[in-house]
């Protein structure tokens, strides 16, 4: 498959300068980055197998570590059979880059390949993913292979850990089974960690008296989760990469889809253990890694946590804005029309779907204020693309701040409402990070003046 000049256009006209196409060899260089997007069987355990697409040929991807403020060459090849994007979700990236065709980045053509410098910040654990359509095909976009991690560095280590462990939770075999309403939604056959079921991948091998920092990320297509540390305590330290004000000692972590939970594991109960997702069934289709310390045996034991409360307001501070700017406020009110028996819903913000939704026009520097309403009966990961967001209010409870994050999880028939500075001109996407409903038109894009 050869690319044309048409295309080489499409691609370069993207960011003058900034791309070019390797495939042509001017782009002679090694890139920072080299990313391959391919068809891949990852082997669940010996007896599940999923046909799939991953980078560089291992569910999750490579782990990516870069500096901020350190411009990197990043290269990706897609040599898959379908367009493929690359989203950097997290990171503060011009449209042409950040991985959104709602924005107005080319997606990648089959053969075809893109050649771009970013420079990474805000600092933090981050992740990138595919950023496709699915509908029907629940082996594509998130569904997929296709996440991995970033680590951006600040240029000092603080240093608070004595190592750090990526671990990716994700679902996997998905096919639409009707409810009682006769609304369809993905059910799954197989749920993993680091793309194994539990028991049969490597354990995490650990010594008694480290401090281990656990990167956790959900990058299931649709469904919430909650993880637990049989025998141990995470003391959550940051919330989608950011730094949380208020770290608090938690048993058991929630995750809704694209959120990331940083928290340090003090290894302090010699033994073999389990951490896992605490729902039995989700555990029982394989969500969960064996933790085992040096010199111990036996089998993994399991213990269920009593606590099973998460409560975003833990982590941020009580109170209202310091004086200043006064944010303006954007009410966004979600709910579904449903489509007919059989059928999924159609996703609506203030009534209206993908690409029909509104689109808001911020001006740079100021301020706006989120107010998100959930009609619905679902819980919804809303997800905004080149910015950070502070948490100001969550399920009608009082005021907060200090909690910043990208994705915050609006639960069904509550309210949530975040703040943000428009700092990133440029188009905006935001999104329920819930693939089956940004299918379904639950998406909208922000203007800048
Ligand atoms: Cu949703």
């Amino acid at each position: 498959m050869s690319l044309t000049r048409r295309r080489f256009a499409q691609i370069s006209g993207i960011s003058a300068g900034s791309v070019l196409l390797s495939r042509f060899g001017w782009a002679e260089t090694t890139p920072d980055v080299k990313l391959e997007i391919s068809p891949f069987t990852l082997e669940a355990s010996p007896k599940h197998y999923f046909r799939t697409l991953a980078y560089n040929g291992q569910v999750p991807g490579p782990l990516i570590r870069m500096r901020q403020g350190q411009e990197q060459s990043v290269e990706i090849h897609n040599l898959s059979s379908e367009p493929e994007i690359l989203h950097w979700h997290g990171l503060y990236l011009p449209p042409a880059i950040d991985g959104s065709m709602e924005e107005g980045t080319p997606m990648i053509a089959p053969g075809g390949s893109v050649r771009y410098n970013l420079t990474p910040d805000p600092p933090g654990f981050r992740w990138f993913h595919s950023h496709t359509h699915a509908g029907k095909d629940l082996t594509r976009a998130l569904y997929s292979g296709l996440h991995g991690f970033v680590m951006i560095e600040l240029r000092e280590n603080p240093g608070r850990y004595d190592r750090e462990i990526f671990l990716s939770l994700h679902d996997w075999g998905g096919h639409f089974e009707g409810n009682d309403d006769g609304f369809m939604n993905p059910v799954y056959d197989v749920s993993t960690i680091n793309g194994k079921m539990l028991g049969f991948g490597e354990p995490l091998r650990v010594k008694q008296g480290e401090r281990v920092m656990m990167n956790v990320l959900n990058s299931s297509p649709t469904e919430v989760h909650w993880i637990a540390l049989a025998g141990h305590e995470f003391r959550i330290v940051a919330l989608d990469g950011n730094d949380v004000q208020q770290p608090q000692t938690v048993s058991m972590l929630r995750l809704a889809p694209a959120e990331r939970v940083s928290a340090i594991v003090e290894m302090n109960q010699p033994g073999v253990w389990v951490l896992g997702e605490v729902r039995k069934h989700v555990q029982t289709a394989g969500m969960g890694v064996v933790v085992e310390y040096a010199d111990a045996t036996g089998k993994p034991t399991w213990k269920q946590p009593e606590n099973l409360a998460w409560n975003y307001q833990q982590f941020g501070t009580p109170g209202g804005t310091e004086p200043g700017d006064p944010a303006i406020p954007i009410v966004l009110a979600f709910d579904s029309r449903f489509q007919g028996h059989g059928n999924e819903e159609l996703w609506r913000i203030n009534g209206k779907s993908y690409p029909h939704t509104d689109e808001p026009v911020l001006t740079a520097g100021r301020r706006y204020r989120l107010i998100m309403k959930n009609l619905s009966m679902d819980d919804h990961p809303m997800h905004l693309h080149r910015h950070t967001f502070e948490v100001r209010q969550v399920d009608g409870g009082s005021e907060m701040h200090g909690l910043w994050k990208d994705v915050v999880l609006v639960r069904a028939k509550r309210t949530a409402e975040v703040e943000f500075v428009a700092d990133h001109p440029g188009r905006t996407l935001f999104h329920c990070h819930q693939q089956d409903h940004m299918d379904r038109g639950f998406m909208m894009v922000f203007r800048y003046a």
